[in-house]
């Protein structure tokens, strides 16, 4: 493990003040773009506080009651309240009732069923009643089915005949067949088949290679080629090279500095760039990208389930 000396230092406080403050600063430019996808930006903020250790300073029965306010008849959760349902929404809500090991107060049964009626004939996923297809959504309810113990709900031979069926010559995925393989659609495909037990279908060494390829000479990530590095990209590549067991083919030290000087040192919070705005999504991305890389002192996270460690183990080991 590198020390934090070497590295840099984590501004923890700073970033679990400004994930307060952002909740609390309700007409901010950044709250009004949000509000739609308000159910993600909470999400990603209290991760964000859980892998710092902060998650106490938050209300939790106030987000849980919120949250719940948030689902819809069909079963499914909207960004925010009475807003239309979407599988991007609902599997945020799960995991923040996770992250409360609330999970127990959902109708498991209703939310499943609205997951499992998102499933196509060719084992495909729409995010919701408009049929938008895409393997995100493929994630998103292989992933909230699993969380649910609800995986029998679906047709999970079809599902990963799906998703094989977006993968490139590079070994990448795309988000569906023939598209262009992007480390975000990566890690939705390999964190599916990683759940369902079906990693052997992916070529760990081709993909690997294709995936270490995104370090550029700042240290930090791309998505894809020619693209420029961006924080969030520490989350979707190296969660994915931890999955398929080839996160020792990037250089870590000069990753965890390239995070660290998109920090926004004096207010907190953490951006795509360097000097660049922060926002909570990076802030998140980036929290957890050094998590993945042993940043001292960061709880640990779950590739495949994008929740602490912790959390995962109390929902699968009851512990
Ligand atoms: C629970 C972590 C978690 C995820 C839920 C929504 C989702 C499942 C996954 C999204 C995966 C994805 C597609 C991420 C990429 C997001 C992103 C930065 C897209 C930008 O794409 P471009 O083309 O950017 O604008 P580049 O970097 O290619 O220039």
């Amino acid at each position: 493990m590198i020390s934090a000396e070497r590295m840099g230092e984590l501004e923890v406080e700073k970033h679990a003040n400004y994930i307060l403050s952002v909740e609390k600063k309700k007409d901010s430019f950044e709250s009004v773009v949000m509000e739609h996808l308000r159910i993600n930006g909470a999400y990603w903020g209290l991760t964000t506080l859980d892998l710092l250790g902060k998650i106490d300073a938050v209300n939790s029965e106030e987000v849980v009651s919120w949250v719940m306010k948030c689902q819809h008849e069909s079963g499914g959760f909207g960004g925010n309240i009475g807003h239309d349902p979407h599988l991007l929404y609902t599997l945020s809500a799960i995991q923040i009732l996770a992250l409360f090991d609330k999970i127990n107060i959902l109708d498991a049964e209703k939310v499943s069923y609205y997951i499992a009626s998102l499933q196509n004939e060719d084992g495909s996923f729409s995010g919701d009643m408009w049929g938008e297809v895409d393997t995100r959504f493929s994630y998103i309810a292989i992933c909230s089915l699993a969380l649910l113990h609800g995986l029998e709900k679906i047709d999970v031979e079809k599902a990963v005949k799906y998703i094989v069926s977006c993968k490139n010559l590079d070994g990448g995925f795309g988000c569906t067949p023939g598209a262009e393989s992007h480390a975000g659609q990566i890690f939705c495909c390999v964190g599916a088949l990683a759940i369902t037990g079906f990693l052997d279908l992916v070529d760990k060494d081709l993909l690997g290679w294709w995936l270490c390829e995104r370090q550029v000479k700042s240290g930090g990530l791309n998505g894809r080629p020619e693209k420029l590095p961006d924080v969030c990209y520490s989350w979707w590549v190296l969660s994915s090279l931890i999955m398929i067991d080839r996160v020792h083919w990037i250089d870590k030290e000069k990753l965890v500095k390239y995070i660290l000087d998109c920090q926004d040192k004096e207010k907190g919070g953490i951006s795509d760039r360097p000097d660049d705005a922060v926002d909570v999504y990076h802030t998140y991305f980036g929290v957890a990208g050094l998590a993945h890389l042993e940043y001292p002192g960061l709880k640990a996270i779950d590739p495949a389930y994008a929740l602490p460690v912790d959390v995962v183990d109390r929902i699968f080991l009851g512990r």
